[in-house]
C-alpha cells in the first residue's frame, strides 16, 4: 500500500492496521509540529466498499509529502517490525516524544454514509492513544470543514467548531450579496440543485443555506442519502467522467445544476442548453470564472498584483488556450493532486487552482489580502476603485483557503453569476471545451507505468510514449495521456480532439494501447 494522490485507499476490508498505524503517526507528527494534525477517514469519490485515511497538516494544507514516504513505509512493515520502524522515524525526525499534550483531531463519516468508517475511525483513535494523544472527535464533517477547523484551532481558536464554519461563510456570501446590492432588491429567485452523492455533504449544505436565508440563495439538495448509494451514478466524479447528468435527476434547459463528491471537496456545475444537449462547466470552467472576476476586479480597483492559475494535464486545451491567449494570464501545469496544486499556487500573489475534477481553491496570501482591504478604504481611490476592491476582499472572504471546498466553491459561483448578472449560458459560453472523453484500464501493475513532464509524457515503459503519440497525430487537434491513478488500482487515460467521435476514437485506441504495453488484465477496454 502507498500513500497516494490523496493518502491510503482501498477496500475497506482488512484496512484496519493501516489506519492504526496512521493514528500513531498522526499522534507523532502533532508532537513534532506542537500543534493539532487532522485526520480524515474518508474515500472521496470511491465507491462504498473503499475506504481511505489521511493527514492534514496543522494549517489545514495536506500532510508534508516528506511525510508520505514515512507513512508508505509505516504502513507496509510487518507486526514485528513495527516498533522499529516507528523509533527510525522518532529518530530521523527527532521527535520530541515528552510532548504528549497536543490534541489530535480526528473526524470520522459514520455508518450511514460508509459501513466501514466506525471500525476503521476506532483504529485511527487506538494508534493515537497508544502515543498518549489527546484526541477531539468531531464526528461527521466534510472533508473541507475538518480542514477549516484544524486551521482555526491552530490558529489559536481552540473553541472552533462546526458552527462556526457555516456562520463565517454565510455572513461572508451575505456581505459580499449586500454591497452588490443584490441581496434585498434582487433576492435570488432561480433555484441551484446539487446532487450531494448521497454524502456527507447534503446535511451540511442545508445547515449552510439555512443560515444564509431561502431568501438570499434557493439550494435544492438532491441525492441527500435518504436513498440511493454513495457515489452510485451520482456525484462530480460520475457526472464529470459519464458527462452526463446523475441518474434519475430531470433537467430543465439552463437552470443550474451541480454536483459535490462524497466529502464535498469537488464540485462541478452542468445545465442542459436549448436542444437539451448536455453542458458540463467543469473545474476548469470555475477557475476561468474566478480567475477572470479577480482579474477584472483587481483592474477596476487599480492594484497590481501576480494572478496564476494552475491546472493538470487534465485541463481541456481551449481552457488553457483562452486563458493564456485570450485573458493574458499566467498558467501553471503541475501533476494531478491538489497538494501539487496549492504548493504551486502559493507562489502566487493570487493563486487559482483547480483540476478539472472539481476539486480547487484559491490562495491569496496575508499581504495580499490586506492590500486589498486598505484599497477598499483609500481615500486616494476614485469610488469605482474602491468598490471594486470591496468586492474582491469579501469574494475572497467566502473561499476557504486551505483546500478545495465544494460548498465554498458553490457559493462563490453564485455570488459571481449574482454580481456579473449571468445566467449559466453567459458562463459555459467564455469559450467552448474540446471535446473529450477519459477511461480506466485495469493492468497487473500500474505502478510499472511512470510519467514525467507533469504526467503529460510517459517514461516507462518505454514503447507506450510513441505508440501514444502515433496514434495522437491522426486526430485534429488531438492530445492525449496516461497515469496511473492515485487512488484506485487503475490506469487512466485522458483524449481530447476536434470532435466528439475522434476524442471517444483516441481514448479507445489509447486503451487498448495501454492495456497491450503495459500488461493488461481482464476484458480489453472496448467502449
Ligand atoms: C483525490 C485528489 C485529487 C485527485 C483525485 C483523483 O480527489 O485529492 O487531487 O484528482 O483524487 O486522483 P487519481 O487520478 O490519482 O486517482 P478525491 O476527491 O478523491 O479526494
Amino acid at each position: 500500500v502507498s500513500y497516494g494522490t490523496a493518502g491510503f485507499r482501498g477496500n475497506a476490508s482488512g484496512m484496519e492496521y493501516v489506519f492504526f498505524r496512521m493514528g500513531m503517526l498522526a499522534a507523532l507528527r502533532s508532537k513534532l509540529k506542537e500543534a493539532a494534525i487532522g485526520v480524515m477517514v474518508t474515500a472521496s469519490h470511491n465507491p462504498e466498499h473503499d475506504n481511505g485515511v489521511k493527514l492534514i497538516d496543522p494549517q489545514g494544507e495536506m500532510l508534508a509529502q516528506s511525510w508520505e514516504s514515512l507513512a508508505t513505509a509505516l504502513a507496509n512493515v510487518t507486526n514485528d517490525q513495527l516498533i522499529e520502524q516507528l523509533k527510525q522515524i522518532i529518530d530521523s525526525q527527532k521527535i520530541p516524544l515528552s510532548n504528549t499534550s497536543f490534541m489530535l483531531i480526528h473526524v470520522y463519516i459514520n455508518n450511514s454514509y460508509k459501513p466501514s468508517s466506525l471500525s476503521l475511525s476506532r483504529a485511527v483513535l487506538d494508534g493515537a492513544s497508544a502515543f498518549g494523544a489527546t484526541c477531539h472527535d468531531h464526528g461527521l464533517l466534510t472533508t473541507p470543514q475538518l480542514h477549516y477547523i484544524l486551521a482555526c484551532y491552530n490558529g489559536g481558536d481552540i473553541k472552533v467548531d462546526e458552527e462556526h464554519y457555516y456562520q463565517n461563510y454565510a455572513s461572508a456570501f451575505k456581505a459580499l450579496l449586500n454591497v452588490v446590492s443584490l441581496c434585498k432588491l434582487n433576492p435570488v429567485t432561480s433555484p441551484v440543485t446539487v446532487d450531494c452523492a448521497n454524502g456527507v455533504g447534503a446535511a451540511k449544505l442545508t445547515k449552510l443555506a439555512e443560515r444564509i436565508g431561502a431568501n438570499i440563495i434557493d439550494i435544492v439538495v438532491y441525492n441527500d442519502g435518504q436513498s440511493g448509494k454513495l457515489n452510485e451514478n451520482c456525484g462530480a466524479d460520475y457526472v464529470k467522467v459519464q458527462q452526463r447528468a446523475p441518474a434519475g435527476l430531470n433537467m430543465e434547459p439552463f437552470h443550474r445544476y451541480a454536483s459535490f463528491d462524497g466529502d464535498a471537496d469537488r464540485l462541478i456545475y452542468y445545465t442542459l442548453d436549448s436542444d437539451c444537449n448536455f453542458i458540463l462547466l467543469d473545474g476548469d470552467k470555475i477557475a476561468a470564472l474566478f480567475a477572470t472576476y479577480i482579474r477584472d476586479n483587481l483592474k477596476k480597483a487599480s492594484i497590481n498584483l501576480r494572478l496564476g492559475i494552475i491546472q493538470t494535464a487534465y485541463a481541456n486545451g481551449n481552457s488553457t488556450n483562452f486563458l493564456i491567449n485570450q485573458q493574458n494570464i499566467e498558467i501553471a501545469c503541475t501533476p494531478t493532486g491538489v497538494k501539487y496544486l496549492h504548493e504551486k499556487a502559493l507562489t502566487f500573489d493570487i493563486g487559482v487552482y483547480f483540476e478539472a475534477n472539481g476539486h480547487g481553491t484559491i490562495t491569496v496570501n496575508q499581504e495580499c489580502k490586506n492590500k486589498i482591504s486598505a484599497a477598499a478604504f483609500d481615500p486616494n481611490k476614485s469610488a469605482e476603485e474602491r468598490f471594486a476592491a470591496k468586492k474582491l476582499k469579501l469574494f475572497l472572504d467566502i473561499i476557504n483557503q486551505t483546500v478545495g471546498d465544494a460548498m465554498c466553491d458553490l457559493l462563490a459561483v453564485e455570488a459571481i453569476l449574482q454580481d456579473k448578472n449571468w445566467s449559466v449560458k453567459e458562463w459555459y459560453r467564455i469559450y467552448t471545451e474540446l471535446p473529450n472523453r477519459q477511461a480506466k484500464v485495469q493492468v497487473a501493475d500500474r505502478r510499472i507505468i511512470e510519467t514525467g513532464d507533469a504526467e503529460r509524457k510517459v517514461i516507462l515503459p518505454s514503447m507506450l510514449q510513441p505508440a501514444i503519440d502515433e496514434l495522437v497525430r491522426k486526430y485534429p487537434s488531438g492530445r492525449s495521456f496516461v497515469r496511473p491513478s492515485g487512488t484506485e488500482d487503475v490506469v487512466r487515460v485522458y483524449a481530447e480532439a476536434n470532435t466528439q467521435e475522434n476524442a471517444d476514437d483516441l481514448a479507445q485506441q489509447v486503451s487498448l494501447a495501454v492495456y497491450n504495453i503495459g500488461g493488461g488484465v481482464g476484458k480489453k477496454p472496448l467502449f
